[in-house]
């Protein structure tokens, strides 16, 4: 190869590399570091309940549990904030550790770890919350291995609770679901990797027990049995440990047609800075059962993540806070109600995985607000750097929480892409989004689109951006190669 050859064929294999670990879409989850995934299904929809860690956590700092949601598996909606520790007024100031919620009889329990004091449960009429503690106490306070419960009711209406690190327990939980009888039952058969994170859960009449195994660092390890109860027989690993990678906890989940697996790494976090900290972010992958049940082994969490099942319908109103992949940009509470995308800066973008554009757009109607001057959302396809199928300017709407629709014309956006929201203005924040949505038509081949504004009014200034809820973390969508493996 001569000198001018292999240049330019260094220079390829650098972008290509670059563009598989700029458009990574695992971790799902970028805008919080989240962890001990909790995923429910239900109504046709996955509910991904998460332990949360803070931006400045160096070791576990958790003041409250979220909710993120999905249809497709890639595009996860943001509903924020779906109980704070002090739900329980007993809790401790900083121990909102791992939780699994589960559906019975109309109501929603979630059973949360409170580091050193306990089990609780939160019950709520729907699955968004609100959430309240019935008892008032925690529901299991046995010892300082009461954490990470998992939950699983059988088809003889039987429910049981497991938790516990580095034993591991169980309880046979009564109707109300608030409540057990028959005592605190510790597991003699338990495998010998066990550390903690038990999921508990049963398929095709066999029962499973997965768990983070022996730490440090931890993979998952699995043990099957014929009855809830065991004895318990050790099945080997689902996932090998990663150095890279200190924690790990299962949430395992079959979903139109497929079965995956949550856990977590810590690759938001090695983007920053090679220290360990605890600021984890949820991963899932596709898992399979072989013909006799067990678990064929997965490798280690892949940056690209599960496939899309289906595709996203642009022409509905679609919340902002959809995300597959983002730089830069955060969430917040909308006073118009759920969340809306906020700390806008100019470059930042939002990936919006797998829009099926059918036969054309013609026109794109955004929800947005700025206290500041405003700027350009770029509609583009494909990449952030992907072609321009429109831009919708934005001006200001005199606060963060005033609202105001803004549209442009598109033209180009035909079949299925990859959608990116591309940022563009001056320096600070630009403005927040809080939905999105085109309209449907023949899509003019031509990418040259015209703006149209349809509603300008600009309200008197009554807010400022919320410190509150502003993250400081600052992603660019680069993944050290470190954490890449
Ligand atoms: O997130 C806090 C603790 O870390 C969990 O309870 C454990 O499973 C480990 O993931």
């Amino acid at each position: 190869m001569s000198k001018k050859v292999s240049i330019v064929f260094f220079i390829a294999l650098i972008l290509i590399f670059e563009s598989v670990i700029c458009f990574a879409d695992n971790p799902i989850i970028q805008t919080k570091f989240t962890a001990d995934p909790a995923p429910m299904v239900y109504d046709g929809k996955v509910f991904l309940y998460t332990s949360h860690d803070e931006d400045d956590a160096t070791g576990f700092k958790m003041l409250n549990w979220l909710l993120y949601t999905s249809t497709d598996m890639v595009n996860w909606t943001d509903h924020g904030v779906i109980a704070p520790l002090n739900a329980f007024k007993w809790a401790n100031s900083n121990g909102a550790w791992a939780s699994q919620c589960i559906y019975r009889n109309g109501k929603f329990y979630m059973y949360c770890a409170v580091q050193l004091k306990g089990i609780g449960v939160l019950v709520s009429d729907s699955p968004y919350g609100p959430f309240t503690d019935p008892l008032g106490k925690p529901l299991i306070n046995n010892s300082l291995d009461d954490i990470d419960p998992t939950v699983f009711i059988d088809d003889d209406g039987q429910a049981y609770l497991y938790w516990g690190n580095p034993s591991c327990y169980y309880v046979k939980l009564n109707k109300d679901m608030i409540s057990y009888s028959g005592g605190i039952n510790k597991i003699s058969s338990k495998p010998s990797d066990y550390q903690e994170g038990p999921w508990f859960y049963k398929r095709n009449g066999l029962y499973y027990l997965a768990y983070a195994s022996t730490c440090c660092p931890e993979g998952i390890g699995y043990a099957m049995s014929n009855s809830p109860t065991g004895p318990w027989t050790w099945k080997g690993k689902v996932m090998d440990p990663n150095p890279a990678s200190s924690g790990n906890h299962p949430g395992i989940i079959d979903y139109k047609g497929n079965s995956y697996c949550f856990g977590f790494n810590y690759a938001l976090n090695l983007a920053e800075t090679s220290t360990h900290r605890e600021r984890r972010s949820i991963c899932v992958d596709k898992m399979t059962y072989n013909a006799d049940g067990t678990i064929t082994k997965m490798p280690w969490w892949s940056t690209s993540g599960a496939s899309q099942i289906g595709t996203l319908n642009p022409f509905i109103q679609i919340e902002a806070e959809t995300i597959c992949w983002e730089s830069g940009v955060e969430t917040e509470v909308c006073s118009e109600g759920g969340m809306n995308v906020s700390n806008i800066e100019n470059g930042d973008y939002i990936k919006v995985k797998g829009v099926d554009f059918s036969s054309g757009a013609t026109s794109f109607d955004a929800r947005v607000s700025s206290a500041n001057s405003g700027g350009n959302i770029e509609i583009r396809l494909d990449s952030p750097t992907g072609k321009v199928v429109g831009t919708c300017a934005v001006s200001g709407t005199g606060g963060w929480q005033n609202w105001v629709t803004k549209s442009c014309t598109v033209s180009g956006a035909t079949g299925i892409h990859d959608l990116y929201f591309k940022f563009t203005g001056g320096s600070g924040f630009l403005f927040n989004i809080n939905w999105w949505k085109f309209t449907q038509g023949i899509s003019s081949p031509t990418s040259t689109a015209t703006l149209k504004h349809t509603l300008t009014p600009s309200p008197t200034p009554t807010s400022t951006p919320s410190s509150g809820n502003i993250l400081d973390l600052k992603h660019d969508g680069a993944i050290n190669m470190a954490d890449v493996i």
